[in-house]
């Protein structure tokens, strides 16, 4: 799915601003019929969680409906119009007037709603989105309903963030021409300092020929060719590498028998390739050690809501520490994300929402599996089902960015049970079916280990989350040490394979201090990471460390939880805590590749 873009062709506009929002009423009430009732006022993009003040919208399970008017602009007359939704979490409904014109299963994708024919240039229509939060345990992120004493029915899950809801990305309007450009497929090859191939694919609606050509930064065209699909050579690339987001645009257009232009879509590109060799992890063809962070899309007020002076400050707070990487833990995030991950030459290891398919954890912390995880009345295929529409989601939307080197399709599965292969071969085939240019990996948890994880040989990395010195050895880091060498080199030596440490990390109280090895103070924060670097660098296989996390953030309320996990080396507000520093002397003066 194409990413609106105004051009000659092209009008995109922004729905954000302040929506009538209603929690409640079941679609079997019809609220999108007229003004919602009792409607009150939220703000998109946000989640709605934490705009208010009542316990009952933040803890809402089920249905809520935004409504606004929209108005057509008198100049969109002949052309195709969308309503695209960036995101609705988890499942969406878009009407115009009283007609459903779009439904979307899938918190952290697009989707979008033809509305072509029920609108007319010029006039007004009421738009209503509904937005379920409901998660069951075959939806990605899984989850259930739980009843208490009184009756009431909450909604509890096993990921460790909390179920922000709503739409906390951009809704727009959108004007394409109806013979179009649906689809760019770019991929780079043989990327040397001298010349570069760049294959490209293109899909359209209508039976316009396609003319391409590569712009560079300068506005300056590169190469062309004609024809939907085709190889272009490029001479002298200025190459996308870490730290370095080198870009270009494919400038695609579509012509008429008579040479008329009908549409035209610009694809930003970079050219780079990604290689696993052995137990190396290869940009441009040198080997690449991941420094960085697992992060959330996590804000107060905002929730989940994207954000673009956040964004701005993160990667400047990123890009202070000495990081060249992070995970988008644990779904897609927003496409402005990629977008500025791109642009800043950001390595981006890019996850599906499947977090939490593991019955032994609750919000990280181990607890006692009594039934089989993947089973016909747990995670099934249904699940299986949902899960390989994530991937092929994610993939659709994010195939582009040369940010992104690695597809994560799970966090922390239960991956020792047998049933966990019969359920991951299929998902890892289709990944590298829809993309056979990148590596992929799942992120595994300590439970399945070198010898007994039942999973791993599918994939290309190993990306391990690891929490010696914190849930296991807690205050003790001199046994963590041992035990965290002693594993990693077993996974060395049975598996060959590049391994990154896709979280390590202490939760920390900003401002708790002490002299002795206590937990939960910004020292031990600083000396637990600073251990596992020392291990680090012991391991040849180990190419990268993503400390768990970049900031403070929310989760679920409960008694191993102080208002949201503390284990950011920044708090919420991105106050820098002692490892923040100790992080900026370890990576800030490192090589930005090495
Ligand atoms: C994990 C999870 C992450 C949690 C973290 C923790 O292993 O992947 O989502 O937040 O542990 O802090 O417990």
């Amino acid at each position: 799915m194409l990413k609106p873009q105004d051009s000659e062709t092209r009008d995109a506009r922004l729905l954000d601003g302040i929506w009538s929002f209603s929690a409640g009423p079941s679609p079997g009430a019809r609220p999108w019929t007229a003004p919602l009732a009792g409607g009150r006022d939220a703000a998109v993009p946000a989640s709605y969680n934490d705009l208010f003040t009542d316990d009952a919208t933040r803890m809402h399970v089920g249905w809520v409906w935004y409504q606004r008017e929209i108005r057509i602009p008198a100049g969109w007359a002949g052309q195709r119009i969308v309503v695209r939704v960036d995101a609705a979490t988890h499942r969406g409904r878009v009407y115009l007037g009283d007609d459903l014109v779009a439904e979307h299963i899938g918190g952290y994708t697009p989707f979008e709603a033809d509305i072509t024919d029920l609108v007319e240039a010029g006039g007004t229509a009421r738009l209503t989105i509904g937005v379920d939060n409901e998660l069951t345990n075959e939806t990605i992120p899984p989850g259930f309903l739980q009843e208490d004493e009184n009756g009431a029915v909450h909604q509890k899950y096993r990921h460790d963030f909390f179920n922000y809801a709503g739409l906390a990305r951009h809704v727009r309007l959108v004007a394409t021409p109806k013979e179009r450009v649906t689809d760019v497929t770019i991929v780079t090859e043989e990327a040397s300092g001298s010349a570069a191939t760049v294959s490209y694919r293109v899909d359209t609606a209508g039976g316009s020929a396609v003319r391409v050509a590569i712009v560079d930064e300068d506005g300056r065209d590169v190469a062309h060719g004609d024809g939907a699909a085709g190889t272009l050579q490029l001479s002298e690339p200025r190459l996308w590498n870490p730290g370095e987001g080198n870009l270009y645009d494919l400038r695609v257009e579509l012509l008429a028998d008579d040479g008329e232009l009908v549409d035209v879509y610009r694809q930003p590109f970079g050219v780079r390739t990604v290689e696993v060799r052995g137990a190396e992890f290869l940009i441009n063809g040198e080997p690449f050690y991941f420094r960085g962070f697992g992060k959330h899309e996590d804000s107060a007020v905002r929730g989940k809501g994207h954000d673009d002076a956040l964004l701005v400050h993160d990667f400047a707070l990123m890009e202070w520490s000495g990081a060249n990487s992070f995970r988008t833990s644990h779904y897609p995030y927003a496409e402005e994300v990629l977008d500025y991950a791109d642009k800043h030459g950001m390595v981006v290891i890019d996850e599906t929402a499947a977090v939490g398919l593991n019955l032994g954890l609750g919000g990280g912390v181990h607890g006692q599996a009594g039934e089989p995880a993947f089973s016909p009345t747990m995670f099934n295929e249904r699940t299986r089902d949902a899960h390989a529409q994530a991937i092929r989601e994610l993939v659709a939307r994010d195939k582009n960015h040369p940010s992104v080197v690695l597809w994560s399709i799970a966090n922390e599965p239960e991956a020792v049970e047998p049933a966990a292969r019969d359920y991951f071969e299929p998902l890892a085939a289709l990944t590298r079916e829809l993309d056979p240019t990148r590596p992929i990996a799942y992120v595994n948890e300590l439970r399945a280990s070198f010898h007994n994880d039942a999973i791993v040989d599918l994939f290309d990395v190993i990306c391990l989350n690891r929490y010696y010195g914190w849930y296991v050895d807690n205050a003790n880091l001199s046994a963590a040490e041992t035990r965290l060498e002693r594993e990693l080199r077993g996974w060395e030596e049975t598996h060959g394979k590049p391994i990154i440490i896709a979280e390590y990390g202490a939760d920390t109280l900003a401002g708790l201090h002490s002299v002795h090895v206590q937990s939960w103070t910004e020292e031990y924060q600083a000396e637990l990471l600073d251990m596992y670097h020392r291990v680090f660098d012991r391991v040849p296989a180990v190419v990268g460390e993503q400390v768990w996390n970049f900031a403070d953030f929310q989760t679920s309320p409960g008694i191993i939880r102080v208002d949201g996990n503390k284990k950011g080396v920044f708090t919420r507000d991105r106050r820098p805590k002692r490892a923040a520093h100790l992080l900026r002397s370890r990576w800030a003066t490192a090589p930005t590749r090495n």
